[in-house]
């Protein structure tokens, strides 16, 4: 037998299975990142998560009488507690790992907050009108 007409179908056999072998991969590679990732990523709105003795989002805007919940997500009690002295009565108490504290600020400006028994963790509201 010739060894030419044995290399063709041979030949030709590699170049299909090559290029199904390629679309496949572009396919899936792009896939799980397009859908998945970005829903992770995604914060919940007027929402700052309390993560590994941190506040996740270090400044939040949002519009004046918009509520904003602090969720805390970690091991430890944290507090909110906001340094404008007008806010001292509507700073938080300690709440637990799984509890959450709700705030809305009705008043235009920039508020800084820390946590008392952790005053390195910092963050900042910002309320426009
Ligand atoms: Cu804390």
């Amino acid at each position: 037998m010739n060894k030419k007409y044995l290399l063709i179908p041979i030949v030709a056999l590699v170049v299909i299975v090559a290029g199904v072998a390629m679309t496949r991969n572009s396919k899936s590679s792009m896939q799980p990142n397009t859908g998945s990732n970005s829903a992770a990523v995604a914060a919940e709105p007027n929402t700052v998560v309390i993560k590994n003795l941190d506040f996740v989002t270090k400044k939040i805007t949002v519009k004046k009488g918009t509520a904003i919940t602090w969720k805390n997500q970690d091991t430890a009690r944290h507090t909110v507690t906001f340094e404008d002295p007008t806010l001292a009565s509507a700073s938080s108490e300690l709440f637990a790992p799984g509890e959450s504290f709700t705030y809305t600020f009705t008043t235009a400006g920039t508020y800084t907050y820390h946590c008392m028994p952790h005053p390195f963790m910092k963050a900042v509201v910002q309320v426009t009108e």
